[in-house]
């Protein structure tokens, strides 16, 4: 198995717990370890379960599978006391860890039917849920599409290095490249209906869409994933019927905002950075924009008034 993501040369994450950040490298490689079995289970899994999510969304066979099989390995961690996933209420006590996880299990399920890319997003908080980004010591993804791979980091938000893994079918981890996004911005991506945009982010449509291709597959980590190879923004913004959008900021917001950000980027909620977005409750939602700097100022100046969160 391999060594810490966050190469010495890099800054090694010195200004987080050792241990916890030792945690969050033993979860991210238990993860990775799971993936060939969640993955193997979703063939069987694409039917929608009379249940909702927490959230409100329709719950399916493979959501509750992988759920389950995530508690069972990310529970069992010295070092982890807390379990949270967005398929379940409320917070597992797993044991006396000071470490938090927190999963989105499949994100992009619904993606299932339709047999396009989803994943799991995994994100590891040093202290107590609901927690603020900047209290995360990893985070990661793994995106289920032609291959399996891994996309991760450990240490505090600001010396992270986030790296691509391949991961094998015995769910070891191949480690590949450093990530860092490209300068010149290809694609965007934004979720939600026209209609329901509210102006100011309808502006800021109008005033990239000619510069960049339109890449949204509905399943963020998918979507967040062409941005870190081709550069350029993914949103789930304010909506006129949600005004604080869909995402949840405990299981989707923080660590892809970590990531991104650990790869040269930005995240915002429109106004500031989602890792200083206050955490108010494990299933607060948070309007998602990640991508190139530039881009993400663009559209920080095109929004009104954006509350503070
Ligand atoms: P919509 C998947 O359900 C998810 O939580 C994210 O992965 C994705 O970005 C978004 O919702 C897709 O939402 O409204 O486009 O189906």
């Amino acid at each position: 198995m391999e060594g810490a993501d966050s190469d010495p040369g890099d800054g090694a994450a010195d200004s987080a717990d050792p241990d916890a950040v030792a945690v969050a490298e033993t979860t991210l490689e238990a993860v990775a370890a799971a993936a060939p079995e969640i993955r193997a289970g979703l063939p069987g899994r694409r039917r929608y379960l009379d249940d909702e999510n927490p959230s409100g969304e329709d719950v399916l066979a493979a959501d509750v599978y992988a759920d389950e099989l995530l508690e069972a390995t990310l529970g069992d961690i010295d070092g982890v006391g807390t379990y949270a996933s967005e398929e379940r209420e409320s917070t597992v006590d797993t044991g006396d860890g000071a470490v938090s996880v927190a999963v989105d299990p499949l994100d992009g399920s619904s993606n299932l039917e339709s047999n396009n890319p989803m994943g799991t997003v995994v994100a590891i908080y040093d202290g107590d849920l609901p927690a603020s980004g900047r209290d995360l010591v990893g985070a990661g993804f793994v995106l289920y599409g032609p291959v399996t791979t891994m996309v991760a980091g450990v240490g505090a938000p600001a010396d992270a290095t986030i790296r691509e893994y391949l991961v094998t079918g015995e769910g070891d981890r191949e480690k590949l490249e450093r990530i860092e996004l490209p300068d010149d911005p290809t694609v965007y991506g934004f979720g939600g209906r026209v209609p329901d945009w509210p102006d100011d982010f309808a502006t800021y449509v109008d005033e990239i869409e000619d510069e960049l291709k339109l890449r949204y597959g509905g399943a963020m980590i998918a979507d967040v994933s062409q941005v870190l190879s081709y550069g350029g923004v993914f949103a789930y913004p304010a909506l006129e019927s949600a005004p604080d959008g869909k995402l949840r900021l405990q299981f989707e917001g923080n660590p892809v905002a970590y990531l991104v950000e650990g790869a040269g980027g930005r995240s915002s909620d429109g106004a500031r950075s989602l890792l200083d977005v206050e955490a108010t409750g494990i299933h607060q939602r948070v309007p998602v924009h990640v991508g190139n700097e530039a881009l993400i100022e663009r559209l920080e100046a095109a929004l009104d008034e954006v509350p503070a969160r």
